[in-house]
Formats: structure tokens, C-alpha cells, sequence
């Protein structure tokens, strides 16, 4: 397969000014008519006539005319994924493709494909291209109009982009629709549903006075389902005019939940398709975190409206254009809707979680990649994770009210445009010509990959009342960039007083002292910044609220670590204290296990842990996660090989110890937190239940009587699914006798909720049992599984490979399992076979006994006929 480059672009000969669409919708062949109006593109005036090239994939071509004359197979060259047409003769032209595809057949979900009978359409990155011959990239900008036919019977619901226009009835029982949208779009936002459909209505009248009519489309029995999603869509809508000034820009927003989606949702025009994941939502059969995912993506989906649709990508190159800033949005949404710090500290767990491991592993990648093989294996946690955390350095580098300069402008500048992230930078910096930031320098944020390690120490000096802070950045090689230069590094920070309390900052040659946080600039290798007028010796608080996205190593103390558990004003350095300890204390014991000696807790660091028990009661959401130990995963990052068994053994004890520890401790907070009166996701109900259930944990961990059974009274009887899952994920992660009984009560009572049967393959596959993969391999045979719903590969297969001890059993047994499960999704669907492989890729990181066995599935994997680009994309890299 051949990469595509950066460095290639060229814009594109022909634009495309209108295109009328036309579906005949039929059972096992549907007809497309595509109608465009072309223009030759100015931008390549002087290079005389130019073939219009289209892209077309996987289906039959039935007739081409130019400007209403019918050309032959002569008159044009047809390639395995193209259509070359010779240069019409003038400035414009007509041209009309009329082509049959077999969307019944297309178990890969990209273009047009049947969900539970429904037709439904998923065109990003490069789907359009399977449903008629295009231009397909994002910078070719056009007006559509869509007219769909089918059976009235069996598609009652005709839904496109825009405005509803026309509609009525044909022979044989059939109807139709007309749709015109009327903002130019590129062909990865068209959308497309037919099918037996019920929906919810709500309004939303915009700041200017537009009353726009906000329906949720669903298959019947789930319209219960589907009221906080449409609460979301409205915030979002109010959040999104206060927070940055937009305004939707049409009378009608639509949104259809199907069952089988590759990713989370799909912002196209005024007619949204998410994943049933992340709409349907009732207290009994979804989480808190569901139902705090829902709020995101529905806001992230309708953010994407203006930072996506409105101003869109030049090329798939610059997908962090809309894709990092529109998660940037969506997270700072998520925190003005709940507690900030604590999304914060989610936002960063998840972003060392799986960004971090990228970063450091064989398909690491800059946030605005230089080549890809398959476009849609860069939709990655690098693209959309860091590319949020770019965004937020901007934020915090010009404050608040210069990002919103910054934003405006990019608006002005480039509203109906297809731009590029160098436009974006250069909005921020020309809003801002006051602001002294080398904007070249931040730029390499966008193009060098890898995780920068910030190291560094502190020195006080007692007679001269100064403390100089010495910090020194690296950035290791990455594949395909070997050397790398020094970026620009956002430290807000403050310096912590012995009292506890924050000391003004004074950098030397400064008259007055600043205020009590400030944001120093590490532009070089190495820099030391010293401060004057520092009483007594301070402890530094860095990177508060997570300001870069680096790796810390700063020479802390256990003693400095506990005193900022304690005492740091900043919620996320009080959490981050906590797990920088919790982590050296736990590879600490992994080194014990594994030079043969014992294990032993430090108490110290027990009690410490349950210091954050004792403030429970203030804030229940940062209590949760501050009782919450560092991931396996997570830990195995701070390795250099990771030594599974020792990290899984080490945590265990950990838990089981402050279980021990705590025991009374746990059971108060547990009891106080256990009633949250009628079901509300407020912060406060759902701080009391993570709480209520970090508790719950620990007590199971310890193998506590009365936390047994209170976990089985809890999986019993609650009334939301949050404590009845959480109880039978530790029941299930358990020895207790009562284990299977309760697993199969769970999917007795659920079997018919598909969404629930996802969280019970889940729990089992990411259960640490000795019989983790023999069961795994059972559950594919289950009547509620298939290998062709991404969800239900997502939570079996996907759970099991995020599965930190199991999934690398030292028998190799894991790697087999999924390589074979690759391998059947490579042929059926190379987008979700993808990401299920790219479990591998860290395999380097594991011992030799590991190594070999992955490295066995990995080639058995590179050997299969008929390997899709995806697949071979990831599994190529990694073998690199
Ligand atoms: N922009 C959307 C990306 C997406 C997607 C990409 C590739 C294949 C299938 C897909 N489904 C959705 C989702 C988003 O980030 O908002
Ligand atoms: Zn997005």
C-alpha cells in the first residue's frame, strides 16, 4: 500500500459548486444519481485543461454524461478506486454519474449500510466515495440537494442534510423526500437515513431569535431513553453562544442513535448519527460515566457545527484543526457543567492512559501527521487527545479572553473555508500581537511526536531568601524523527509556603511581587528561574491543572508529596501529589517482589491515602479520585520492561492493605454516602456514588465479610445501574462463591439491552481470573454477541485486550485470542480490526518470553490474504 504525504498536496483542478443527489432505495441494489455542477478551480489557473479525477470505491458504474451528452467506456478511464473524465471544455460543466451499490453487503460501515434494517450513512473520512464517484476530500466545498426514495412500509423515515423541502408518494407503496442544505459542505458531512424510526421533539431558540426544532430519532422502545441526551443538545446549544459567541445557522438539528457504528458519533450537517452508546440513557440500564459520555459527545457533535462544518479541514492532514479543538470545547463544556478539577483530572488520566502509551510505542505520530498509509488509523487519542492539550496551551499562553480574540478572528477569517492548523496559529497569534510567545517555536507542538520529559530540582538559598528552580525538557526519538528541538513549555505553577499557603512570586529583576500563580515559559534545553523574597524554604507546585502535556520528573521527597496532598491549592496538583507517591510506592514494591524479597506497605503512605478518607465529606467527587491508585496500565509506562505479574500483584496488596488499614474508616463513608436520595447525575449524586464505591472497592479488596456483603445487598438491590455494575465488576474480579450466580442473573435480566449486555462482556473480559481467556473465547458463541456490531467487539474483545494481565498471559494465550479475532474482523470490518490490533503494538515494552509469543501473532497477522490497509498500516509498524 502506498502513503500519502503531506508534502504532496495540491489543490484540487475542479471545484465542485452543487450536487443534486438521487437515491432509489431497493432492496439488494440501490441506484445513486449524482448531478454536479463543476467550475475550474482558479487557485490552477494557467495549467491548462485538467482531467476531472473522482474516487470511487466498491460499486458499479452505470452511466457518465457531460453536460447532458452520454459518454462511452471510451470516452473515460475507470481504475480500481477512480474515474478520470477528460477535461470538459469550458469554465464550468455538468456532470452526471448514475451508479448501483449493495449497501446490505457492506459489513465495513463506512459509506451507505444497513443498522437493524435501517439505512444509515457514515461518510468520514473517505465513505462518500463507496456510495457515488467524487472528489472525495474535505477541501472540495459544495450546496447539496438530496432526493430519497424507498417503501413506505419499511422506511417511514426519510431523513437528509438541510431543510426539508418537498415530499410525496410514488407507485408500488413508495415515498420520497427532498432535502437542500443550504451551507456548502465538503462530501464527509453527507448523511443519510431511511428506516422505521420513532423520534423525540424539543426547541431551542437562539440568542437571535430563531426557533429551531430538535428531534431524536431512535428504533420504537427506546424513545424512553433518550431524554438526556436532547437536555445535553440544549446546554450545549446555550453553552455554545456564551462560552464563544455561535449561533446555530439552521431551523432544524437532527440526531439518529443506531446500533452499529464504528466510533461514538458523527457531526454531519444538521443531521447528526451517533452510536446508541452515546444516547440511549435511563437510570437503570446506564451509568454515571454513561451518562456523563452522552453529555460530552452530544456537545462535542453539535461543537463540531462551527469547528469542523462551518470552517472544515483542508486535508485529512489537519484533522486536529477540528478534532482538538472541538474536544477542547467539549471538555471545557463537561467542566462548566460539573466539577471542573475533576474532569480535569479525568481528562489527564485518560490522556497518560492511552496518549501517552502512543506516544511512546511504534505508531506514535505528531498531532498533525506528514503521511499515512489509511487515513482512518489516524482518528487517534494523539489527534484528538493532544490536539486538546494544544488547544489549551493556547488558552493558558494568552489567558482567557485572548483565546476568545484569537477564536473570533479565525471565524472572521475563515468562516465557509477549508483551512489548515498553520491558519488557526496564525488567527491566534495576529489576535494577539501583544503577547511575546515564539509562535514558531509552539508550532513544533503540531509537528514533533513524543511525550516531552520535564526534569528538574530546586534549590533554596536561606540568606538570600531566593529559590531557583532548574528545569531541563527532552524529547526522545519517535519513529521517523530521530532529532528534536526544544519546545515551548506553558509551567503555571506556585511556590507552597510551610504554612501551607501560597507564596507571591517574584522572579529576580522584577520590581513587585506577582501574583501567587504564574506561568513560566521553558523554552530551552534547560532554564533556571529564580525567585526573590522566598521566606522559607517553599515546596513547587508545577504544572498546575496539568499546563503541558509532559512527564514530570521532579526531585519530590515522600515528605514533599504528602505535604502537596495536603496543602496545594490546586485540586489537580493535590490529586497528582497523591498518585506520584502512590506510584513510587507501588514500583518500589514491584522491585521487592522481583529481587526476591518481601513486599511490605509503607504505612506511611497508607495513612497518608487515608487523610483523603478523612475529607470525604467536602468534596466526595475529588475523594474518589484521590483514594484512587494509578492504573496497571498506567504504571507499566513508568517501566522499562513491564513486569506484569509484579505490577498486579503489588497493586493488590496496596488495596488490600489500606482495606485492612481503613476498614472502619471505609465502612463510614461508605454508609454516609449510600443514600442519594431520587436519581440525579448532579456532581453531588455522583460524587457520592464513586465515592460510596472507591470505598466498596477497598473493603473488597481486603476480602472484608461485611464489604462482601454489602457488595451483595448492593448488586441486589440498587436501583441504578452505576452501583449494580460496579458491584458485580469487584464480585466479578472475586473469589466469591456467589460470582456466576450473579453473572448470570445480571444477563438474564438484561439480555434484551444491548447496551447493557456490552457491560457484562466487559466485566468478564477484563476480569483478572485464571480462566479470563477460556471464558472470552465462550462469550463469542453467546446468542447476544456478534463480531460484526463494533460495540459488542468493543466490550469483548477490546475489553479483553485492555485487560492488564490476562491479555498478556506468559503463555501467550491472549495474543493468539485476539490475533484471531483480527484476523476474522479484517475481512468484515478493517476499521474496528484496526483498532483491536493496535493492542500489540506496545509489545517491545513486555519480556522476552512475551515478546516472541506477540511477535508470533503479529506476523501470522502480516501473512493473511487480503490484508486491509488498516490492518497492515498498524501491524507494519509495529514489526518496524
Ligand atoms: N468526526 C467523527 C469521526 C468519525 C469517524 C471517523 C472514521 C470512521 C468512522 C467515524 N465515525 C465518526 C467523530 C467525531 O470526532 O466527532
Ligand atoms: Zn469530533
Amino acid at each position: 500500500p502506498r502513503a500519502i504525504h503531506l508534502r504532496d498536496y495540491a489543490p484540487p483542478a475542479w471545484l465542485i459548486d452543487t450536487v443534486d443527489l438521487a437515491f432509489d432505495l431497493r432492496e439488494g441494489a440501490t441506484l445513486v444519481t449524482s448531478r454536479l455542477g463543476i467550475r475550474r478551480n482558479p487557485a490552477r489557473a494557467g495549467e491548462g485543461p485538467q482531467p476531472l479525477v473522482l474516487d470511487g470505491q466498491d460499486m458499479e458504474l452505470l452511466t457518465v454524461a457531460v453536460d447532458n451528452r452520454l459518454l462511452t467506456s471510451d470516452d473515460y478511464a475507470q481504475g480500481p478506486e477512480s474515474l478520470t473524465i477528460p477535461a470538459p471544455a469550458g469554465e464550468t460543466a455538468t456532470v452526471e454519474i448514475v451508479t448501483r451499490i449493495k449497501p446490505e453487503e457492506n459489513t465495513a460501515l463506512e459509506g451507505l449500510y444497513k443498522s437493524s434494517g435501517n439505512y444509515c450513512t457514515q461518510c468520514e473520512a473517505e465513505g462518500f466515495r463507496k456510495i457515488t464517484y467524487f472528489q472525495d476530500r474535505p477541501d472540495v466545498m459544495a450546496k447539496y440537494t438530496v432526493r430519497i426514495e424507498a417503501e413506505r412500509a419499511k422506511y417511514p423515515v426519510l431523513l437528509s442534510n438541510g431543510n426539508l423541502v418537498d415530499q410525496g408518494e410514488s407507485a408500488d407503496g413508495r415515498h420520497w423526500t427532498r432535502w437542500d442544505d443550504p451551507w456548502p459542505k465538503p462530501c464527509y458531512l453527507f448523511a443519510l437515513v431511511a428506516g422505521k424510526l420513532v423520534h423525540i421533539e424539543d426547541h431551542f431558540t437562539t440568542r437571535s431569535g430563531r426557533d429551531v426544532t430538535l428531534r431524536i430519532y431512535v428504533e420504537p422502545g427506546n424513545e424512553d431513553k433518550c431524554g438526556h441526551a436532547m437536555e445535553s443538545l440544549k446546554k450545549s446549544m446555550k453553552w455554545d453562544e456564551d462560552a464563544y459567541g455561535l449561533e446555530y445557522d439552521l431551523d432544524i438539528f437532527n440526531i439518529v442513535a443506531v446500533g452499529d457504528f464504528n466510533m461514538g458519533a458523527m457531526e454531519n450537517k444538521s443531521l447528526n448519527v451517533f452510536n446508541t452508546k452515546y444516547i440511549l440513557a435511563r437510570p437503570d440500564t446506564a451509568t454515571d460515566m454513561d451518562f456523563l459520555g452522552i453529555e460530552a459527545v452530544v456537545a462535542h457533535e453539535y461543537f463540531h457545527n462551527w469547528t469542523g462544518n462551518r470552517v472544515t479541514c483542508r486535508d485529512w492532514f489537519q484533522l486536529s484543526l477540528k478534532e482538538g479543538l472541538t474536544v477542547f470545547r467539549d471538555q471545557q463544556f463537561s467542566a462548566d457543567m460539573n466539577s471542573a478539577p475533576v474532569k480535569r483530572i479525568q481528562d489527564v488520566q485518560r490522556l497518560r492512559q492511552v496518549q501517552f502509551a502512543e506516544d511512546a510505542g511504534p505508531t506514535a505520530h505528531p498531532v498533525r501527521p506528514e503521511s499515512y498509509i489509511e487515513i482512518n488509523n489516524f482518528y487517534t487519542p494523539t489527534v484528538y487527545e493532544k490536539g486538546a492539550e494544544v488547544l489549551r496551551m493556547y488558552h493558558t499562553l494568552l489567558g482567557a479572553a485572548g483565546y476568545r480574540k484569537g477564536i473570533d478572528l479565525y471565524f472572521a477569517r475563515h468562516d465557509g473555508q477549508a483551512v489548515t492548523t498553520d491558519d488557526f496559529l496564525a488567527a491566534m497569534r495576529d489576535a494577539n500581537p501583544d503577547v511575546s510567545v515564539d509562535w514558531e517555536q509552539f508550532r513544533r507542538w503540531y509537528a514533533q511526536a513524543g511525550t516531552p520529559v520535564v526534569e528538574g530540582e530546586g534549590r533554596y538559598d536561606a540568606d538570600a531568601k531566593t529559590y531557583t528552580l532548574t528545569l531541563r525538557q527532552t524529547l526522545a526519538p519517535t519513529p521517523g524523527q530521530p532529532e528534536k528541538l526544544p519546545m515551548l513549555v506553558p509551567v503555571a505553577m506556585g511556590l507552597v509556603g510551610q504554612d501551607g499557603q501560597d507564596l507571591p512570586l517574584r522572579l529576580a529583576g522584577e520590581d513587585a511581587p506577582a501574583a501567587t500563580e504564574r506561568v513560566l515559559l521553558l523554552t530551552e534545553a534547560e532554564q533556571s528561574f529564580t525567585f526573590t523574597g522566598v521566606a522559607s524554604k517553599p515546596v513547587p507546585s508545577l504544572f498546575r491543572g496539568f499546563s503541558a502535556p509532559v512527564k514530570l520528573r521532579f526531585a519530590y521527597t515522600d515528605g514533599d508529596l504528602t505535604f502537596l496532598m495536603a496543602n496545594d491549592s490546586d485540586a489537580f496538583n493535590r490529586w497528582e501529589a497523591g498518585q506520584t507517591l502512590a506510584a513510587k510506592i507501588i514500583l518500589g514494591l514491584v522491585a521487592d517482589r522481583a529481587a526476591g524479597r518481601d513486599m511490605v506497605v509503607p504505612q506511611g503512605f497508607v495513612a497518608a491515602l487515608g487523610k483523603a478518607l478523612d475529607r470525604a465529606g467536602e468534596d466526595t467527587s475529588f475523594a474518589a479520585l484521590a483514594l484512587s491508585l494509578p492504573t496497571e496500565s498506567y504504571l507499566g509506562q513508568l517501566m522499562e520492561v513491564i513486569d506484569v505479574d509484579g505490577i498486579h500483584a503489588a497493586r493488590d496488596l496496596v488495596k488490600a492493605a489500606i482495606g485492612r488499614t481503613h476498614r472502619n474508616a471505609l465502612l463510614k463513608a461508605y454508609r454516609d454516602n449510600a443514600d442519594t436520595g431520587p436519581f440525579s447525575v448532579s456532581p453531588e449524586a455522583i460524587g457520592k456514588r464513586s465515592c460510596k464505591n472507591a470505598c466498596l472497592a477497598y473493603l473488597m479488596a481486603a476480602g472484608d465479610e461485611e464489604g462482601r456483603r454489602l457488595c451483595l445487598e448492593q448488586f441486589r438491590t440498587a436501583a441504578g445501574m452505576t452501583d449494580v455494575i460496579t458491584a458485580l465488576m469487584l464480585i466479578a474480579d472475586s473469589d466469591m462463591p456467589e460470582r456466576e450466580d450473579c453473572l448470570a442473573a445480571f444477563a438474564d435480566k438484561w439480555k434484551g439491552e444491548a447496551l447493557v449486555m456490552d457491560k457484562w462482556f466487559s466485566i468478564q473480559a477484563m476480569a483478572s481470573h485464571p480462566d479470563t481467556v477460556k471464558r472470552v473465547t465462550a462469550l463469542l458463541s453467546h446468542p447476544s454477541f456478534s463480531i460484526r456490531n463494533p460495540n459488542k467487539v468493543y466490550a469483548l474483545v477490546g475489553g479483553f485486550s485492555s485487560n492488564p494481565v490476562c491479555f498478556h498471559a506468559a503463555d501467550g494465550s491472549g495474543y493468539a485470542f485476539l490475533a484471531d479475532r483480527v484476523i476474522e474482523l479484517n475481512a468484515l470490518n478493517p476499521q474496528v480490526a484496526s483498532r483491536m490490533v493496535k493492542a500489540f503494538a506496545r509489545w517491545r515494552k513486555y519480556d522476552g518470553e512475551r515478546q516472541a509469543a506477540a511477535k508470533v501473532e503479529l506476523e501470522r497477522i502480516a501473512h493473511t490474504p487480503n490484508l486491509s490497509r488498516d490492518v497492515y498500516e498498524i501491524v507494519a509498524r509495529s514489526l518496524e
